[in-house]
């Protein structure tokens, strides 16, 4: 360490001083004024999405500005198209037809959804379902009033043209093994009418429909059930859309199942379930040092390549089952999302939802069917009481927004990246950018660490971002002239510092 300008430990101790006395008060690294030390810019790099399961495309633009404030650079959608009538959370998951008309918006909210995002920095990445169509016996008509019947769909699909596998391999043509990748793609799931998505003409209107949403600006798209579709399927699907158009295809890893997510690697990006599956039992055990080797040569499991795996504590499918946490975790789960935004392998997407009891549940609608707005109110976090549909904003947690903003600030690892461990309490290291420390004891552990940070008076980000003027979320974090802090890490919680919220002195 170098000699420290005697500026430079009064400015600390004054932001210490304020602290203690309750003034706290921060400034953005780029305010830093001539007494302040040369500190790394922080880097503003936006690869962490946010899934909003089931909000409307008015609440998402909405939205859209405080995501981008917060260091969000995308947001997942729910699918848009025209879907079965019905309440649970589920009905888009059956497509009546590719009419951008459904119960969370019109086409002409979506697309000023997507211009509202682009505006204030936030790419549309939307949910599409390309694998099947209903799965009711019985005719009916779609939330836009399209007529439909299970494997008749007026205009689009019909049997007689052979639009429709019948697999023939199960009794009711259902998949019954995930050990046979022919019936996984040609059977049903779930008795969803499964498309011929080798053929031409299912090939052709599914890139239309694609195409569609690249013209309604969208930036980026999921592919639901890609697992049920071949490779070759998805990449003829997707090979026309845009050179830097975001492909996530959704391939739930099986331990023995013949279909790897590796095979639709060619398409583009592939979700990593298994990296939050494993980080569950991690975070419940509280060796948090395994959390730091996932993904990594240490790490046992074997991952998807880091550049193209998109990560997630929990989405729509997982929070419903028991193979991850969820926000019913509260503190562990905030705990498992901040390890995953300073995670160096894969890219980070948060999931946030509506709180549910019953599986089924949907969202809260209106007397015809239609979704309310979602609305983050105050108090949002791992603490907060939720009732049965109340939205849990997870995404606005006050240290999910913070490690949002602090991976923002600090960006990918580089070479100055380093982590340390003591017992339970992880470190992770930026180089100058930002620190992070996280505790796998369920009681606060008081620690005296080296940040590698330069000497001053930092926000800890983890207690929330910076108001709008800066002032720092609870008490400033002081680094003192050997890079070294002196904390008391809460239990199953964590201390985050960086150079875009120092704490003012
Ligand atoms: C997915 N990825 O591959 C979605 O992430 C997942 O949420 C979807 O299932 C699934 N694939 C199909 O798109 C959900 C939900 C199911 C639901 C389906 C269809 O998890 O429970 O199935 O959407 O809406 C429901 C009923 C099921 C019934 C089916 C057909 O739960 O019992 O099967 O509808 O009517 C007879
Ligand atoms: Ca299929």
């Amino acid at each position: 360490m170098r000699d420290l300008p005697a500026a430079r430990v009064a400015s600390a101790l004054l932001g210490l001083a304020l602290a203690v006395v309750g003034l706290t008060a921060c400034s953005p690294a780029a305010s830093s004024g001539p007494e302040r030390p040369e500190r790394p810019e922080p880097l503003a790099s936006k690869d962490v999405g946010v899934q909003l399961f089931q909000w409307t495309w008015d609440a998402i633009a909405a939205e859209c500005p405080s995501l981008a404030e917060t260091g969000y650079g995308w947001v997942l959608t729910s699918p848009p198209q025209e879907h079965i009538l019905g309440e649970a959370w589920w009905t888009a998951y059956q497509p009546v037809s590719y009419r951008i008309e459904s119960r969370l918006g019109s086409r002409e909210q979506f697309a000023a959804m997507v211009s509202a995002c682009a505006e204030a920095g936030v790419g549309i990445v939307t949910d599409a379902v390309l694998n099947h169509m209903t799965g009711q016996d019985e005719p009916g008509e779609g939330w836009a009033g399209s007529r439909y019947d299970h494997y008749d769909y007026p205009g689009l699909w019909s049997d007689s043209e052979g639009h429709f596998h019948h697999c023939g391999l199960t009794t009711n043509d259902d998949i019954a093994s995930y050990s046979s990748a022919a019936q996984v793609r040609e059977c049903e799931l779930v008795n969803l009418a499964d498309l011929a998505t080798e053929t031409v003409p299912v090939r052709t209107r599914l890139r239309e429909y694609l195409a569609d949403l690249v013209s309604l600006g969208v930036t980026g798209v999921r592919i639901d059930a890609a697992k049920h579709m071949s490779p070759a399927d998805v990449e003829a699907i997707t090979a026309e859309l845009p050179e830097d158009f975001l492909v996530i295809s959704e391939v739930i890893r099986g331990a023995q199942e013949p279909v790897r997510p590796e095979e639709y690697l060619e398409a583009g990006d592939v979700f990593e379930f298994a990296w939050g599956r494993d980080l569950a039992g991690i975070v419940k055990g509280g060796s948090l040092r395994l959390a730091l080797e996932l993904g990594s040569q240490e790490g046992s499991s074997t991952y998807l390549p880091s550049a193209a795996a998109w990560i997630f504590v929990d989405n729509h499918d997982t929070e419903r089952g028991d193979q991850t946490l969820s926000y019913k975790d509260g503190q562990d789960y905030a705990l498992a999302t901040a390890l995953m935004l300073a995670s160096d392998y894969g890219r980070p997407v948060v999931y946030s939802g509506f709180a549910f009891r019953d599986r089924e549940a949907g969202p809260p609608q209106d007397a015809e069917g239609a979704v309310l707005d979602a609305e983050c109110p105050e108090g949002v976090g791992p603490e907060a009481e939720l009732a049965e549909g109340d939205w849990v904003c997870q995404h606005a947690w006050p240290s999910i927004e913070g490690v949002v903003g602090w991976r923002a600030a600090v960006g990918p690892a580089g070479e100055d990246a380093s982590t340390s461990v003591d017992g339970r309490v992880v470190a992770i290291g930026r180089g100058q950018r930002g620190w992070l420390v996280a505790n796998g004891n369920r009681e606060p552990t008081p620690q005296r660490l080296a940040t590698g940070l330069e000497p001053g008076a930092y926000c800890d980000v983890a207690q929330g971002s910076p108001a709008e003027d800066g002032a720092c979320v609870g008490e400033p974090v002081l680094v003192d002239e050997e890079g070294f802090a002196e904390l008391t890490i809460p239990a199953r919680g964590l201390v985050a510092l960086h150079v875009g919220a120092l704490a003012q002195g």
